[in-house]
């Protein structure tokens, strides 16, 4: 008898169809994001579930599938499901480490380049039909090459954007809860460790790129963002909630830092809407792993995860070994 899957977002509609041959599927076809009631209720029979990282994973959720064999994430960050209550209950959670983290260290350079030279801002007052003859000092921007370039969180996608900086003469700094190892800093553009408050002294942009989970919520607020330079940048390709929105608005308000460069929010999709009134920043909606080729990897790395827990091997990305799976 085929194992009964939820596939909670929509994907490539071929994915689904190879996952057919070998699962029954139910697949959400609405544009929409399925709330833990309806997960709940969704998932009832289900022996596993695919979701990404915008489906939160409740104990409940969890507690009220006792079927449920196998949580596969199509995300690297996890902090969307209750591991712990998936481990309890027996459940293996997969995600999908890797395969993004060139796409993503791409995008946090994207995000980065538009700010420090104003790319989105001059084109919105261009397309407004401001541009009646050229200026000396319009849009004046922040240098790139030779700047100093800050890191927070120095794991796979950390380096490979640390990596970037070597086209542009940068002077690598970062700060991560544990040292990387002298391969890991050669690496990364010969990455230098500092405390945090050196890091963010220090940065001309800095880029956030931490996993969010107690520990670092809100680990940028108002105290941080007053010790960054007033012509630093900022980006976050990583979650929202590790920066505290509000005090992000107020700095560049105040112009405290020049700019930021935001693909995570607290809250999202629903933003503070004060972003909106602000020039000095670019706002895209969590996007960063957003290429063809790497979501089709992302996919497919799923679907491995799914296909081994199924047949009752350890799957390549368990994040819970200690898990003592069903049968
Ligand atoms: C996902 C992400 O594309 O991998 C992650 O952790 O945030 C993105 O790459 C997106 O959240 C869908 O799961």
């Amino acid at each position: 008898m085929k194992a009964k899957v939820l596939v909670a977002r929509a994907t490539f509609p071929d994915v689904i169809e190879r996952l057919q041959q070998k699962f029954e599927v139910e697949s959400n076809q609405e544009d929409k994001i399925f709330s833990p009631a309806e997960l709940l209720q969704k998932m009832q029979g289900k022996d596993a579930v695919v979701i990404t990282a915008s489906e939160k994973m409740t104990a409940e959720v969890i507690a009220a599938n006792p079927q449920l064999k196998a949580i596969c994430n199509v995300a690297v960050g996890y902090n969307n499901i209750d591991v712990a209550a998936a481990t309890a209950a027996g459940v293996m959670v997969t995600n999908t480490p890797d395969v993004l983290n060139e796409t993503t260290a791409d995008y946090a350079w994207t995000l980065l380049m538009s700010n420090a030279r104003r790319v989105c801002e001059s084109e919105h007052w261009l397309r407004a039909g401001h541009w009646k003859h050229w200026r000396f000092d319009s849009f004046l921007g922040a240098d790139i090459h030779g700047a100093t370039l800050g890191i927070l969180g120095m794991g796979r996608i950390g380096q490979a954007i640390a990596r970037r900086s070597m086209g542009f003469d940068m002077n690598v700094i970062y700060h991560n809860r544990s040292r990387a190892t002298p391969e890991q800093e050669a690496y990364a553009n010969n990455a230098r460790y500092v405390s945090k408050e050196e890091l963010l002294r220090g940065a001309d942009h800095l880029i956030l790129v931490l996993p969010y989970s107690p520990q670092t919520h809100h680990i940028i607020g108002a105290a941080e963002l007053a010790l960054m330079k007033p012509t630093a940048t900022l980006v976050n390709i990583a979650r929202g909630g590790i920066v505290d929105d509000v005090a992000l608005i107020a700095a560049l308000r105040e112009k405290r830092i020049a700019s930021a460069g935001l693909d995570v929010f607290e809250n999202e999709p629903a933003l503070h809407p004060d972003f909106l009134t602000l020039s000095n920043v670019v706002l895209t909606p969590h996007i960063g792993s957003g290429s063809e080729k790497t979501r089709r990897a992302m996919a497919d790395c799923a679907s491995a995860n799914l296909a081994a827990a199924m047949s009752g091997q350890q799957p390549p990305n368990l994040l819970n070994p200690e898990v003592k799976a069903k049968k």
